[in-house]
């Protein structure tokens, strides 16, 4: 049949140009669909004579077959092109560094928070939780320090606003956590061992002083706690906070909810402008204490006829600064990321009572 030669070329051509998978299909129904060119030269057949259609036939057959092959050959070299294609530019490299992840870290004050907690729940003292803002009558008037009172002054305290025309005493952010071992006394009697650390108030600002700072008390009551014992627990705890053996040495002193009073020094060195705390023959005041005033016994409505014990009370703050070196307090409570970055702790430091420093 004549032509049958340039339509098998033409149409060979046009399927090895085909750029994707859409125009080959225009090309299959181009020739080989209902109207296509290489249908209707087949349609042709039924007018020629039987000889003619005897060698167009099979070569028509053979047209479409070659076509057909072609088309489905082209297609699937265009679906491995895509594939190929898709694999250079979605490739992956998972053998690359993740991203960073910005790390925090724990405070210090958190830190040796958890690290005095620690220490005495060894020694058997719960903890106490109490609120920062009280009333006058748990921050002072339990605690032996009446209205007139110049440890009220001496405190500079910060004073809530009352409403007009409310003449009651105004409420306190409180100056020391005694409120907390005062509320744990009224809601749990005695005997009790606790520590109350938290954050505490004063109106003072300069380098050693900021307006809020931490603070942890403790509190052993029972019929016959003593000094001594006072002593020892207060031993054992720096010794295992420093992680050295510390001499401690007791001054008299005067606090009116403590009788008898005694501020506590530790033993220290100072070489070259820094301090040492378990070495040298140097004195350090860390802490005040004594024994319960009975007064503020009977405040918390434990008998003091019945009960007696020790109280103290120091800075978390400074101890903290003593322990980790740290040199101005006021930086504690800037917010300052390089800081908190230097002077901060890994999550995972978990505080130990002995934790081989
Ligand atoms: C200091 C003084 C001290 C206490 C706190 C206390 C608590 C109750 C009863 C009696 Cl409920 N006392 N606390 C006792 C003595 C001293 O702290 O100079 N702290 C840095």
């Amino acid at each position: 049949m004549e032509g049958l030669d340039k339509l098998r070329g033409d149409w060979l051509a046009r399927i090895g140009e085909a750029a994707d998978e859409g125009a080959l299909e225009e090309i299959r129904v181009a020739a080989l669909g209902k109207k296509g060119e290489i249908s209707l030269k087949m349609r042709e057949l039924g007018k020629m004579s039987p000889e003619e259609r005897q060698t167009a036939g099979p070569a028509l057959n053979a047209l479409k077959d070659e076509v057909n092959s072609a088309l489905s050959a082209r297609k699937s070299s265009l679906g491995d092109a895509a594939l190929e294609a898709r694999l250079a530019t979605e490739w992956l490299d998972v053998t690359l560094p993740s991203r960073p992840r910005r790390v925090g870290s724990i405070h210090p004050v958190s830190q040796v928070t958890e690290e005095v907690t620690a220490i005495f729940a060894d020694m058997g003292f719960a903890v106490a939780e109490g609120p920062q803002i009280d009333s006058d009558w748990y921050n002072f008037d339990a605690l032996n320090i009446p209205g007139h009172h110049p440890a009220r002054a001496e405190m500079d305290t910060f004073y809530m606003a009352r409403a007009e025309g409310d003449n009651r005493p105004p409420h306190v952010l409180r100056t020391h956590t005694s409120p907390v071992q005062i509320r744990h006394m009224e809601a749990h009697g005695a005997p009790c061992r606790i520590i109350a650390p938290g954050r505490v108030y004063r109106a003072d600002y300069d380098q050693t002083h900021t307006p809020m700072f931490h603070q942890v008390e403790g509190l052993a009551i029972d019929r016959d706690i003593s000094m001594a014992n006072l002593k020892w627990v207060l031993e054992e705890f720096f010794s295992a906070y420093f992680g050295t053996k510390v001499k401690t040495r007791f001054r008299a002193s005067h606090f009116p909810f403590t009788e008898p009073s005694a501020e506590v020094d530790i033993q220290c060195s100072w070489e070259g402008g820094t301090v040492k705390v378990g070495e040298g023959d140097d004195w350090l005041e860390v802490l005040g204490s004594g024994m319960v005033h009975p007064k503020v016994l009977s405040a918390a409505k434990v008998d003091p006829a019945e009960w007696q014990g020790f109280a103290f009370g120091m800075g978390i703050d400074r101890i903290a600064m003593l322990k980790y070196g740290i040199p101005d307090l006021r930086a504690f409570f800037d917010s300052d990321l390089r800081w908190l970055r230097h002077y901060g702790f890994a999550a995972l430091q978990v505080p130990a009572v002995h934790s081989g420093v």
